[in-house]
């Protein structure tokens, strides 16, 4: 029995929300392929302060918790994040498969620890479409792999 894939996506929070509107839409899109665990970061809405909501740390519990559980994560990185950054340090010691996707700004270069990692696959991309595109093969690529290894 295949249980729906449970994809982990990561995007800036406290380091900016001027790409929320991205995000939301790469988590719309991965909907069709599993449950995104992380709804919330696309969601334009969401305060960065918090003063009804959860604490800082109950925030980090329920998120590591997500990232142990997940079968893969997804981050867009165009806006340099901390927590993303701490996210997937975290995801590639648990040797889950991880893509990074960003847009590429001229004078601006993807952290060495990110793009020189061989845990994870950073890829530039210009569209939504070609996005779209490396997330599907990604994805196909993980899917695979994961009905080759129960064999
Ligand atoms: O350092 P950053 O805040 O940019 O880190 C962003 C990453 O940390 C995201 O990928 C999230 O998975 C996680 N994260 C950070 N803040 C939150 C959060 N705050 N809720 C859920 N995940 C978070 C809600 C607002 C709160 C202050 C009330």
């Amino acid at each position: 029995v295949r249980r729906p894939m449970k994809i982990y996506f990561a995007g800036s929070i406290r380091a900016g929300r001027e790409d929320a509107p991205v995000y939301g839409a790469m988590i719309k899109w991965l909907r069709s392929f599993g449950e995104v665990l992380t709804e919330h970061v696309g969601n334009p809405a969401l305060s960065t302060t918090g003063d009804d909501g959860p604490d800082d740390r109950q925030i980090h519990d329920r998120d590591k918790a997500w990232l142990f559980s997940c079968d893969l994560v997804i981050a867009e990185i165009s806006v340099a994040s901390l927590g993303v950054g701490y996210e997937l340090g975290w995801a590639t010691a648990l040797g889950k498969p991880v893509l990074c996707l960003y847009r590429p700004l001229a004078g601006r270069a993807v952290s060495a620890m990110i793009a020189g990692s061989p845990g994870i696959e950073t890829v530039p991309y210009s569209t939504m479409e070609e996005a779209e595109t490396i997330m599907e093969k990604f994805l196909e690529t993980r899917a695979e792999s994961t009905r080759l290894s129960k064999d």
